[in-house]
């Protein structure tokens, strides 16, 4: 397979001259060029076979040790000025950008096979879907894309069709961290990556290309792409609510969106569009709609188990890649929190010594397809998306921050969203739980000024009577002796069944100055054991607490200078005022 699209042709041989590769590999996606890479990379020894009687068609790839996690000091937002960009991104000028990884790339896919990979963000029949084209000397990634997005000749016929695609260059390099760097160029929607193999480095379809690069065009067209789940909550008489929720990295997305109900839940089910990126759009009526613009899984592998998260578990018995996890004494996974088997080969490939830290690296992940989730919602593919009832930002937060909330308007939501705090996690190097501003949870990932980012939002209130009500959760609040209050997990239906009713207008709230709180006793706790004393610790604010909270917010949009919206600072004056 090539391609028809000259634009397209020019650039793979532009590319070529420069990286120079032994070979050149038009991806079509199908499964027999699925498993012929499958092969190469049990032969060349970058997958190993895992045990394929209790888990079939699984493999592990150990990645370098120092690449297994995104670089978020190394990821660069190129535009030509700096201010657009803004405080919340690394920046270099386009011009230096392009020399600095010129270099880099020349020469570097030597001896080694350059992949194309056209693929479609979101299902390919959508309007809202978006083409682009991976180049990488990585076979890892060409099968990762395959199972995270719609990859081969259906999308390069899209392409060819649109006429557009953003480009995405990737090589491995050296994996020399010194020569990794992860560059946007939003203007001219494309992407260069080198140095790393892992996740969002180099699964360009991912967080450089639906988020960094489509939040910039979703600005200029009015839409919004976002880090969030979207699921769809069926009650027990077969309606069903879509939800859409933005936490940071490691902060619970995946587990949300495809949660068991507890037994004393009976008749609820859940069901997943996506788990990680939504793409949403106002539709003629002004209704928000969302579309989940990956067709794969690139999750969390510790903690997950048969009680935390059956619907994974069992997804990931098959047909799974896994990255970084350690494996048992007849080679089967195994990760913390498992509860079955034991580490006998750690993540780095050593055995296992418990004084070498975890077996699995914290950051470990699995990759798998959609249709794998027994959750998976008939409408994930539906062209036009679904409605969404609401909004969820949350964080992960030990204290100040309660079980739920809701904001009293749209204008009010993002001021939540934009004060967004969470504690750092393993998806990126670097320390692990410092709190930190990750508004809307796009910290890493707004391709843009977050103070145009919040006007882009604050805009949609004048655009549709109709929009979601916005939310804030935190299931990780902890008590004194450092233990989780909130059970989590599929307990969390609890809490959104609370904002259910809220969105229908069927359960009254207590007001505070932060937003709505739940009454005693409106969550429904049956067969739940928290403790009164932990319930209100978890449905209540504590003033002192918030004034420091909400100054703090204040201290952090100032940072973002004249751009930021007065909107936004009248909103933050005003819960100021009212905590008084
Ligand atoms: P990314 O893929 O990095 O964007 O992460 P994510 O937001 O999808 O997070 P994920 O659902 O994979 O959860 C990350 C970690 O948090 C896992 O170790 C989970 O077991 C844990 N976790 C998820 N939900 C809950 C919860 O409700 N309570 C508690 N205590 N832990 C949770
Ligand atoms: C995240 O870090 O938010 C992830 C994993 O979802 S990665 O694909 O590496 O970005
Ligand atoms: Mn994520």
């Amino acid at each position: 397979m090539t391609a028809n699209h000259s634009p397209l042709r020019k650039w793979v041989d532009e590319v070529a001259r420069l990286t120079q590769p032994e070979a050149i590999h038009w991806c079509t996606g199908d499964d027999e060029e699925f498993a012929d890479l499958i092969r190469q990379m049990t032969d060349d020894g970058t997958l190993a076979a895992l045990n394929q009687d209790s888990y079939p068609n699984c493999y592990l790839h150990l990645s370098d040790p120092s690449d297994v996690a995104r670089v978020e000091h190394l990821t660069y937002v190129c535009t030509e000025r700096q201010i657009d960009a803004g405080p919340n991104n690394h920046w270099m000028s386009p011009a230096d950008g392009h020399a600095k990884m010129d270099a880099l790339f020349a020469g570097a896919m030597r001896g080694r096979t350059l992949y194309v990979i056209p693929y479609c963000m979101g299902p390919i029949d959508s309007p809202y879907s978006r083409c682009g084209v991976e180049i990488t000397d990585s076979a890892y990634v060409a099968v990762n894309m395959k199972l995270m997005t719609r990859m081969g000749s259906a999308a390069l016929a899209r392409i060819e069709r649109d006429g557009s695609f953003v480009k995405g260059l990737h090589s491995t390099g050296d994996l020399d961290p010194e020569r990794r760097f992860i560059m946007h160029y939003p203007e001219e929607l494309s992407i260069k990556s080198i140095g790393s193999g892992y996740g969002g480095n180099a699964l360009l379809g991912k967080k450089c290309h639906a988020l960094r690069i489509a939040s910039y065009q979703a600005r200029k067209e009015g839409w919004l792409a976002e880090h969030m789940l979207i699921v769809g909550i069926e009650n027990p008489h077969g309606e069903t609510h879509y939800i859409a929720c933005a936490f940071p990295s490691a902060c619970g997305k995946t587990n949300l969106a495809m949660l068991i109900p507890p037994e004393s839940q009976p008749g609820w089910k859940v069901w997943t569009l996506g788990d990680d990126i939504a793409w949403l759009h106002l539709d003629d009526g002004g209704t928000l709609r969302a579309i989940n613009p990956e067709s794969g899984y690139f999750g969390v592998v510790p903690g997950t188990n048969e009680e935390t998260n059956r619907n994974a578990y069992a997804m990931i018995r098959h047909d799974t890649i896994f990255t970084n996890v350690a494996r048992t004494a007849n080679n089967e996974p195994w990760w913390e929190g498992k509860n079955e088997g034991a580490p006998a080969i750690d993540w780095q490939g050593r055995p296992y010594d418990p004084a070498n830290g975890k077996a699995a690296h914290a950051n470990s992940r699995f990759t798998v397809a959609a249709q794998n989730n027994p959750a998976y919602s008939r409408l994930a593919e539906a062209p036009q998306g679904v409605p969404i009832s609401a909004i969820v930002f949350g964080g992960r937060r030990k204290s100040v921050a309660p079980l739920v909330y809701q904001a009293k308007n749209w204008r009010h939501g993002v001021l939540v969203g934009a004060g967004v705090a969470s504690e750092t996690t393993a998806a990126n190097v670097g320390k692990v739980g410092v709190v930190r501003r990750d508004p809307m949870a796009m910290k890493p990932f707004c391709g843009y000024n977050f103070a145009d980012y919040w006007a882009h939002w604050l805009s949609f209130a004048d655009r549709s009577p109709r929009l979601p009500k916005i939310f804030h959760v935190n299931w990780f609040r902890q008590g004194q002796d450092g233990k989780f209050l909130w059970p989590g997990f599929g307990d969390n239906l609890r809490v959104l069944r609370w904002i259910i009713e809220r969105c229908e207008e069927r359960v009254a709230a207590v007001e505070t100055a932060i937003g709505y709180l739940p009454a005693s006793g409106d969550i429904d706790m049956t067969g739940l054991a928290v403790s009164d004393d932990d319930m209100s610790a978890l449905t209540s604010i504590d003033e002192d607490e918030w004034r420091a909270e909400i100054d703090a917010i204040g201290v952090y949009l100032e940072s973002y200078g004249e751009r930021l919206p007065d909107e936004l600072r009248a909103e933050q004056k005003r819960i100021a005022k009212e905590l008084g």
